[in-house]
């Protein structure tokens, strides 16, 4: 185990010693650890993730190092998946100011409406970094998940609060939000040169050749 200012290495995880604020507190331990983010083309991207049956202290410390590890990228969402743990639990956080945290967990979300209006606003992934494009989704979608409680919800979402849920619950399906892009939008992207633009295109390629396979 190697100590680099502040930051303790312990295998491939960073774990964070600092004291952290009174907000975010609730939610930490003194050894929460930055996760790596798995990207394209690393096939458990495309898991259908296993809903968590009962919520336990592993639970826990997986939402403690999901948290450290979005605040880390930094992200507005992540699904557990993303950093290689196949259950279904999602971490959000709109907040702008480090000293203002406000985390949302949500195990086992469920999407139980959408509203049949649509909008296009621009995404990215942190498991596909560098691409960002713009994907239509419903504006408004209705959610229920458990909380780190185990108690039930049903929020109704807009904005960028509904895309990310979208975004989210897509990845605990297999889902990325390049599925959703147009063959227009994949060329126009092509053109732009992104640097993740060739994983994405043979990405999209695979998918494509795998659903002719059946
Ligand atoms: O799931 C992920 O890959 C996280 C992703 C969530 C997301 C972004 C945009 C639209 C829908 C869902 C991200 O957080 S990408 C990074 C990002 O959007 C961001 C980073 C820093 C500040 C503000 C936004
Ligand atoms: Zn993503």
């Amino acid at each position: 185990m190697t100590t680099v200012i502040g930051w303790v290495f312990k295998a491939d995880r960073q774990i964070r010693s600092t004291a952290l604020t009174a907000l975010y507190a609730p939610l930490t331990s003194p050894a929460m650890a930055v996760s790596t983010i798995i990207k394209l083309p690393d096939k458990r991207l495309r898991l259908v993730s296993e809903p968590v049956k009962r919520i336990d202290a592993g639970i826990r410390e997986l939402v403690e190092d999901m948290f450290e590890t979005q605040y880390h990228a930094p992200g507005i969402g992540l699904a557990a998946i993303q950093v290689g743990v196949a259950k279904r639990v999602v971490t959000m956080d709109f907040s702008k100011k480090e000293e203002a945290h406000e985390p949302r967990v949500l195990i086992n979300p469920e999407i139980t409406w959408t509203s049949e209006e649509k909008a296009t606003r621009e995404e990215g992934c942190l498991s596909i970094p560098e691409y960002y494009e713009e994907v239509e989704r419903p504006v408004q979608v209705k959610v229920k998940y458990l909380d780190l409680d185990g108690k039930p919800h049903e929020i109704k979402a807009d904005g960028l609060f509904a895309t990310c849920l979208q975004h989210e619950i897509d990845h605990i399906n297999g889902v990325l939000f390049i599925d959703h892009i147009s063959k227009l939008k994949r060329d126009r992207g092509c053109r732009r040169r992104h640097l993740s633009t060739n994983v994405v295109l043979s990405e999209l390629r695979r998918v494509a050749r795998a659903s002719r396979c059946g």
